[in-house]
């Protein structure tokens, strides 16, 4: 609610005009029944043609005026809630794209896209309704309460007894009816989660033929939520008639007291016109005043969503100095690593140091915590314990964004962007020139790759990068890691895709580059070609020296290279 407000709060002149306009439409809501009552008595019962060319004409004007306002009114309304959807659609992405890997990871992305869709929309509708009703509604009741007592108070003693009976049924009504849609509410979550996942995992959903069982999946979420939906929606829909009923006991009561009040003499057929038109926008107001409060109970549970988003911390150090990474050395003292709500510890007491410009490789088994360890690096995570130095400054001291432009990082599943290849290799730097991007290509081993694509640098890649094999997309990640000239190159089993020519021409043109490299690797013939190598299983260091020393002295390594020595051997 808070958050809501305060999204409104800059559009407040509007917002009063808005109001304004709802007063000067209610005003002549209200006299217009008024007003034909004057008519028919003075009008139509009398035969007086003057009369009723007078008090039409009022009529006239009356909803002339009545028309312009509501109509200015829906514009303005319809503005202000367009535009505070459109602010709180721009302050959530930004507070996502501040977000760190731990906080990212508390928000499944499909959670994420409906508080962008659905929730937004939500509160948008809410605020128009608001708007348009909010005020309206309440006032035109009592209103019309007040002027069906000056036209005829006896006749209007109907309404002290059906206006509270309805606003009691409808309250309950709509007690109940909240509880039902919030519930489809988390329906709603469950089903986008489902086809999130489905999507983003298409392939390896295929790949496994596990399609028939996410069917199942889908349609027991679809089920669920199709079902909850009707039951709420034929819930509100059921009492429609139960109003109908109690208005029209009351229009009953009104026209026969009104009745025997005309044959006594004491009230006129215009004044029981102007009472019946009374009740009828009364039980309308009503009305539609719980369906606002249902769309409030709604908007209030979308912003209730919408809020921890906007209100989690970001990571802003507070920096005496500016640090820039100049050397590139690495050190990691006792760094200890649990994943954010997980107990297994992922890193254990890791310590190392690379020299500048050194070239290492980082060797290990399948979850040996390999890329655990490079997402600390440019503070995608925060160790759970111990220190990570960069040139002898402690990470945190380094503002991030800062970092991260100084550290080119290959993730382990290249990513490419909907956009053309040349988009896609400038991506961390755009204003780079194209002889630059050309180099950074070369280097990366993918230059003549893109020249014989058709449409060569300007080939456009489909959403992510459909029409590239992995090999291409993880050396168009190089090329774009490589293009920031970055002072720490981390690739992360980036080369497992290429063949050993390729993989040698590339590591080659590395070495002309003046950073500290890393490279996560399963292969020794990779790893053979490094300054060093980090032997890491199970999340602790076993061992850190180059290839002949490690030959010679560490058990585990000669384990590795003899396995894989037997495996290609039995390749040939
Ligand atoms: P990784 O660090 O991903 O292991 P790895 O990179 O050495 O493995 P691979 O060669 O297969 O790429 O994982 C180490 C452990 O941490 C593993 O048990 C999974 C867990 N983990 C998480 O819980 N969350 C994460 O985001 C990642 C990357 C890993
Ligand atoms: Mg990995």
């Amino acid at each position: 609610m808070k958050l809501i407000l305060s999204f409104l709060k800059k559009y407040d002149i509007a917002i009063y005009v808005a109001y304004s306009l709802t007063l000067i439409e209610l005003v002549s809501e209200l006299l217009f029944p008024f007003i034909l009552g004057i008519m028919i008595n003075n009008g139509i019962m009398n035969e007086n043609m003057d009369e009723i060319i007078k008090w039409g004409m009022i009529m006239f004007g009356i909803t002339i005026i009545s028309f312009t306002a509501g109509m200015t009114n829906s514009y303005i309304s319809a503005h202000i809630s367009v535009s505070s959807a459109y602010d709180i659609r721009k302050k959530l992405f930004a507070a996502i794209q501040q977000f760190t890997f731990e906080q990212l990871s508390k928000y499944p992305t499909s959670a994420l896209v409906t508080r962008f869709t659905n929730d937004v929309r939500q509160i948008q509708n809410t605020v128009f309704m608001g708007l348009r009703i909010m005020v309206r509604a309440p006032l035109m009741v009592i209103g019309s309460v007040i002027m069906a007592f000056i036209v005829n108070p006896k006749i209007s003693i109907v309404f002290l007894i059906t206006v509270p009976i309805l606003i009691i049924f409808l309250f309950t009504v709509l007690n109940i009816g909240r509880k039902m849609f919030v519930r489809v509410q988390q329906n709603v979550d469950k089903v986008n989660l489902v086809i999130q996942e489905n999507i983003a995992g298409m392939r390896v959903i295929k790949a496994f033929v596990r399609g028939k069982n996410e069917n199942k999946r889908f349609s027991e979420a679809n089920e669920t939520l199709a079902r909850n939906t009707e039951k709420a929606f034929r819930f509100m829909e059921s009492s429609m008639p139960v109003l109908m009923f109690i208005m029209n006991i009351s229009l009953v009561i009104i026209l026969y007291v009104g009745h025997q009040q005309i044959q006594i003499g004491t009230t006129s057929v215009g004044d029981v016109v102007a009472i019946v038109n009374y009740a009828l926008r009364t039980v309308m107001a009503i009305s539609m005043f719980t369906f606002l409060t249902l769309a409030f109970a709604r908007a209030t549970s979308s912003a209730e969503r919408i809020a921890p988003i906007l209100e989690e911390k970001v990571d802003k150090p507070i920096l005496k100095h500016d640090y820039t990474v100049k050397h590139g050395a690495i050190t990691f003292d006792q760094v200890n690593f649990t994943y954010p709500n997980d107990t297994v510890n992922v890193l254990q007491h890791v310590s190392f140091h690379i020299k500048p410009g050194e070239t290492v490789a980082i060797l290990g088994s399948t979850g040996a915590g390999k890329t655990t360890l490079f997402q600390l690096i440019p503070k995608l995570y925060t160790p759970t314990s111990g220190e990570i130095f960069l040139d002898d400054q402690p990470l945190h001291m380094y503002d991030t964004t800062n970092l991260r432009t100084q550290i080119g990082y290959v993730p382990q599943s290249p990513l490419l962007f909907t956009g053309t290849i040349r988009d896609n290799i400038s991506f961390g730097k755009a204003d780079m020139s194209g002889t630059m991007l050309i180099k950074a290509a070369k280097d990366a081993q993918i230059h003549d790759t893109i020249t014989s694509f058709q449409h060569g640098y300007d080939t456009v890649v489909g959403q992510k990068g459909v029409n590239l094999s992995g090999g291409q997309k993880q050396r168009i990640s190089i090329a774009r890691a490589l293009l920031l000239q970055p002072k720490i190159l981390m690739l992360d089993d980036a080369t497992s895709a290429l063949d050993t020519k390729t993989e040698h021409l590339l590591l080659d043109a590395l070495r002309t580059y003046e950073c500290t490299t890393l490279i996560i690797t399963q292969k020794i013939s990779t790893a053979k070609q490094a300054d060093n190598i980090l032997l890491l299983d199970q999340g602790k260091v076993v061992d850190f020296a180059n290839h002949a020393t490690l030959l010679e002295r560490s058990a585990f390594y000669q384990r590795i290279v003899e396995s894989q020595a037997e495996r290609e051997i039995s390749h040939e």
